[in-house]
């Protein structure tokens, strides 16, 4: 089997970044910095149309979509515990998971990327200010998930939630959440970024997991 991700550093791409690492698979990290535009160039777009990241490609086939790569990826390896096996633990997981790949992330889009939704700028500037007071409500139902782990959102093992928890948490720091107000989901977090294997990947995207800063 042949493993490809294409991942910018600090971007969505980290919750397959690191689930692969804590698979313990052998794949071929493909960095794309999107800061300078490397989404748009001919080639990679080519292989995304859509100019985004993570792209997974298994074997020659394209995977994009972070849902889509992690069932594609708990389903090669099932062993690493991307999600829970079965039953309700399961399609809870899937929930929290859809919940926050088609709200919560794109709400931080219209906080970091306004322009993407109007080319209005006073338009975008009430945009920033409403997709913020959103995404903090977004973190405080996180945060109560968080305060009941054991040790994990879902269980005795680290998965594809705690990586989106950490990815999400730390967009907060941009926005202006300072992540240790989210207490239950900072430890969490952290300790998720401490695994060896999880550590791999926070390294190689040289990830700093608190970017807030007081005004
Ligand atoms: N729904 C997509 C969202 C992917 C996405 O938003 N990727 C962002 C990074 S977090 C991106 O590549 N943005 C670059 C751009 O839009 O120019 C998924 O689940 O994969």
């Amino acid at each position: 089997m042949s493993l490809k991700l294409f991942f910018a550093p600090g971007a969505c791409s980290f919750v397959p970044h690191s689930m692969l690492e804590l698979a313990g698979v052998n794949f071929e990290p493909a960095m794309v910095k999107l800061h300078k535009g490397e989404q748009r160039t001919a080639d990679y777009l080519a292989l995304n149309p859509r100019g985004q990241v993570p792209v997974l490609v298994d074997d020659g086939v394209v995977i994009t979509q972070i849902v889509a790569i992690l069932l594609h990826l708990d389903a090669k390896v099932p062993q690493a515990h991307i999600l829970p096996a079965s039953g309700m633990e399961r399609t809870r997981a899937l929930s929290l998971l859809a919940w926050m790949n088609n709200t919560v992330h794109p709400t931080f889009t219209h906080f970091f990327m306004p322009q993407k939704f109007s080319d209005d700028e006073a338009a975008q500037k009430a945009m920033q200010r409403f997709a913020v007071a959103r995404y903090r409500e977004c973190l405080a139902e996180i945060e109560a998930l968080a305060t009941e782990a054991s040790p994990w959102l879902f269980g005795e093992h680290p998965g594809a939630l705690d990586a989106y928890a950490l990815t999400l948490l730390r967009w907060g720091g941009y926005a202006g959440i300072d992540p240790t107000s989210l207490p239950a989901t900072w430890t969490l977090v952290q300790r998720f970024a401490a695994l060896p294997a999880v550590a791999l990947a926070v390294e190689r995207e040289r990830l700093e997991l608190n970017v807030y800063k007081a005004a």
